[in-house]
């Protein structure tokens, strides 16, 4: 138990990966390549090495190594959380596998490793440079490391590969199961899948799978008497799927689902069929000890801290998050919207095209049974005022819808009236900083009331729909307070958050808001010039999670619609 908080097997053998492993950096391998023979430090997993002093900034490669011990009759599959940026993997000195991107969770399978100990060693790289296009310089840190929990699994040749669990209302609820199996050998294999949803059972027909091949069932598990997921009671179900050879169980694989429905009617945004308003915050996962490899406490403690807040709603700003806080958020009531990763990307970078679409697919294929999840974004500030950019965000939005068509999808736009991607979108999202790039704090609300007639005018694309303002903020340097209440000072942002949160929850056409943001975050180099202390300083808390002057604003503010929403 390390990639969730639950117990995901039973039959299933598995072995968390994490703790202390070795550790060397190709600078201090001094120009010698391949697999390094020495290592010279330790490095914990997961974490990442700017934890190390005199690793603070290294960008480049380094390998990460540790041993295992396997029972030696079934394949091995390793999953990872996370490894930031690009992870090369090798079991027993040979290649088994890469992957690009931090944020999506990612596995490797090797057959016939046999009885006894074995190697693991991961070369990671978080460099930037034209391979990789959503990793770049930024207004927000991207590390290096295995930041995500590791598990090593034993699985059989015919073995449970993914669940996707779906529910949905039409008198009584219903639940879409698909179970992807997957036959790893060279002969044929036929099994079959029994689901069980608390004290309901059902006994699927047995299929039988080419060599090499996957296969997708799907089932509907219908007149389910199940009491809804909802923020005031998130009722979690187990839901656990065993696959059978020649009458014997041989795999298992559970995950927890809610059920609930989130859906858009007209300018609403409808939970179970009652109309609901969003209140909260995005986040980083960004922390001055950890970086981005928060531990449970700490991610416990951020979404404690927004509950005192009186939010209901997280945006994981900029990419998926780890699927323990989600996890959590599922415990909580808290809604999400996850999105691909991507902060304002060029498209006509050489591998943007396949390192969005494998995001956007790694993110909606791990996470989608996640009731918190209620929406799913992508694109953040990207190119939607032209047509060829609206083409790539036709190409992402559609391959969600494709994946999960039960979610409303949306991107955060910053190109107001010259936007022309509204009518892709079930929501539309803006990020408006007024009060902060533009105007002062008793400058908010004209300019958002002239975007809204503009939206519901038909000229859009993108009238008569929910709209969230996805962020808006300003920055404020914790302690800094002089009495002219200048830009930066803890004042200056809670005059700002104060009149725009007065306006936007009390707007009935805004159904969500979410304040930009929730922590202050470090960012990359050449972002330093344009932020102080080399951070983004909008947090309402600072970087360790001191409150600033705007945390009893915002929770003020909060707590009143709160009691007017009802949630
Ligand atoms: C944008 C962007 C954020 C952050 C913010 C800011 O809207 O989406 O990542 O950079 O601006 O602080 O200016």
């Amino acid at each position: 138990m390390s990639l969730r908080r639950f117990k995901q097997h039973k039959i299933r053998k598995t072995l968390s990966l994490d703790g202390s492993w070795d550790f060397i950096t190709q600078e201090d391998l001094k120009g010698k390549t391949g697999l390094p023979k020495k290592y010279s430090r330790k490095i914990e997993v997961p974490g990442c090495w700017e934890q190390i002093p005199g690793l603070e900034n290294y960008r480049g490669k380094a390998w990460l190594r540790t041993r295992f011990k396997s029972p030696g009759t079934k394949a091995l599959r390793i999953v990872f959380g996370g490894v930031s940026h690009t992870g090369t993997v090798y079991v027993d000195k040979k290649i088994s596998g890469t992957h690009y991107d931090a944020f999506t969770p990612w596995d490797v399978v090797v057959r016939g490793v046999k009885k006894g100990v074995h190697e693991l060693v991961v070369e990671v790289d978080n460099s930037f440079g034209p391979h990789s296009a959503l990793h770049r310089e930024n207004d927000y840190y991207t590390y290096g490391g295995i930041t995500r929990p590791v598990e090593a699994q034993w699985i059989p040749d015919l073995f449970i590969e993914n669940i996707q669990a779906t529910p949905a209302k039409s008198r009584g609820w219903n639940l879409e199961v698909k179970i992807r199996i997957r036959n790893l050998s060279d002969t044929s294999l036929a099994g079959k899948a029994i689901v069980s949803l608390g004290n309901r059972q059902m006994e699927l027909s047995q299929v039988s799978l080419k060599p090499k091949s996957s296969h997708q069932i799907t089932q509907i598990l219908s007149g389910l008497k199940v009491a809804p997921w909802t923020p005031e009671n998130p009722k979690l179900y187990d839901l656990r799927v065993i696959l059978e050879k020649d009458g014997e169980a041989i795999d298992d694989l559970s995950d927890r689902v809610g059920f609930r429905e989130f859906k858009v009617k007209g300018r609403k945004l409808m939970l179970n069929g009652r109309s609901i308003r969003l209140r909260g915050f995005n986040r980083h996962e960004d922390h001055p000890v950890y970086g981005n490899a928060l531990p449970i406490q700490a991610m416990n403690k951020d979404l404690n801290i927004m509950q005192d807040l009186g939010s209901n709603f997280v945006r994981t700003s900029h990419y998926p998050n780890d699927m323990r806080f989600l996890d959590m958020c599922d415990e909580r009531g808290i809604m999400v919207w996850e999105e691909s990763h991507c902060r304002t990307v060029p498209f006509d970078e050489p591998n943007f095209d396949e390192q969005i679409t494998q995001s956007t697919k790694e993110m909606v294929e791990w996470h989608a049974n996640h009731p918190s999840i209620v929406m799913w974004g992508c694109l953040n500030e990207c190119e939607s005022n032209s047509s060829s950019g609206k083409r790539t965000h036709k190409k992402v939005l559609n391959l969600i819808r494709e994946m999960d068509p039960s979610r409303p999808v949306t991107f955060a736009s910053n190109k107001n009236e010259t936007d022309l991607c509204l009518d892709l979108v079930d929501i539309v999202s803006w990020n408006k900083y007024d009060g902060w790039y533009s105007g002062g704090p008793n400058s908010i609300g004209p300019p958002i009331e002239e975007l809204l007639r503009w939206l519901h005018s038909k000229k859009s694309g993108g009238a008569d729909k929910p709209v969230i303002l996805s962020e808006f903020g300003a920055g404020a340097l914790r302690g800094y307070n002089p009495a002219h209440k200048p830009k930066w000072s803890e004042s200056y942002q809670a005059d700002v958050l104060d009149k725009s949160l007065e306006h936007y929850l009390n707007h009935p056409d805004i159904a969500g808001a979410a304040i930009w943001q929730f922590c202050d975050v470090r960012v990359t180099r050449r972002w330093w010039l344009q932020r102080p202390r080399t951070m983004n300083n909008k947090g309402v808390v600072d970087e360790f999670r001191k409150p600033k002057l705007s945390y009893k604003t915002v929770k003020k503010r909060f707590f009143e619609a709160k009691k007017r929403w009802g949630c």
